[in-house]
């Protein structure tokens, strides 16, 4: 047992059939079933836990997992030290600032005073004091495209796959904050020796068999 790597993927969302393929391109048998938080591969000494992708990153620093599998942005946005092991190409979006269609935008001076939601209050943050304009941050959880409706904000600043969601509330992309990918993340704490072999075969699997 002394061996065995443990690593988080997102139980359920855009992440979890991408994560579980990764797995098994490796050739890592693993089989959770449904509402199975824990489960054990049977032909590689592997545990996976499946959980919220927004606890990876703090799993994996604290080292209660190994491994994880999660996106960029919340990797940034939770400002963490995280090893990024690999970029794994899927999930890919990017956080965008965006504002009503009426809204007359040119630049990001006319984001002066402006209000902007957003569930990624540090990468917002960031992106402001690059371009130095005085904007003020809103911050939520969830269901940010309604905010310039309910006159919470005045624009957003959310995650786009495919812009569907932006047009289906009337809005309209105006800036690019960060792009991003899934990852396979590393904890930074050392391994005891049995598993760090454990970890570096894992690793070295996912570089042969998945990454192209
Ligand atoms: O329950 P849990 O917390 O695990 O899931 P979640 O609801 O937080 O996450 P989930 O499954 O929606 O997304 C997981 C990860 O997928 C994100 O952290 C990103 O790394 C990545 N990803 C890729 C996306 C998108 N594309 C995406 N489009 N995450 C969210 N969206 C949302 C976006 O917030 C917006 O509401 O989809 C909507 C926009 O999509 P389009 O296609 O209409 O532009
Ligand atoms: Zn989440």
């Amino acid at each position: 047992m002394a061996n065995r790597i443990r690593i988080a993927i997102q139980k359920s969302g855009r992440l979890n059939e991408d994560s579980l393929n990764l797995l098994a391109h490796c050739g890592i048998s693993v089989k959770p079933r449904k509402n199975q938080l824990f489960c054990h591969s049977d032909n590689f000494p592997l545990d996976l836990l499946l959980v919220r992708d927004d606890d990876i990153p703090n799993l994996v620093t604290e080292g209660f997992c190994d491994f994880g599998i999660v996106g960029t942005n919340l990797c940034q946005e939770k400002a963490l030290k995280i090893e990024i092991v690999h970029y794994l190409g899927f999930a890919s979006c990017r956080l965008a600032i965006a504002v009503p269609k009426n809204f007359p935008y040119k630049n990001m001076k006319n984001l002066e005073s402006c209000r902007i939601a957003t569930s990624y209050p540090h990468l917002l943050a960031d992106f402001i004091k690059k371009n130095n304009v005085a904007i003020k941050i809103v911050p939520l959880t969830g269901s940010v495209e309604i905010a310039p409706r309910l006159g919470i904000a005045d624009g957003i600043c959310d995650l786009v796959s495919t812009g569907a969601t932006l047009e289906a509330n009337n809005l309209r992309e105006v800036e690019m904050v960060f792009a991003s990918q899934a990852v396979l993340i590393k904890s930074p704490k050392q391994l005891p020796e049995e598993k760090q072999r454990t970890a570096e075969i894992f690793q070295n699997n996912v570089e042969d068999k998945y990454i192209c």
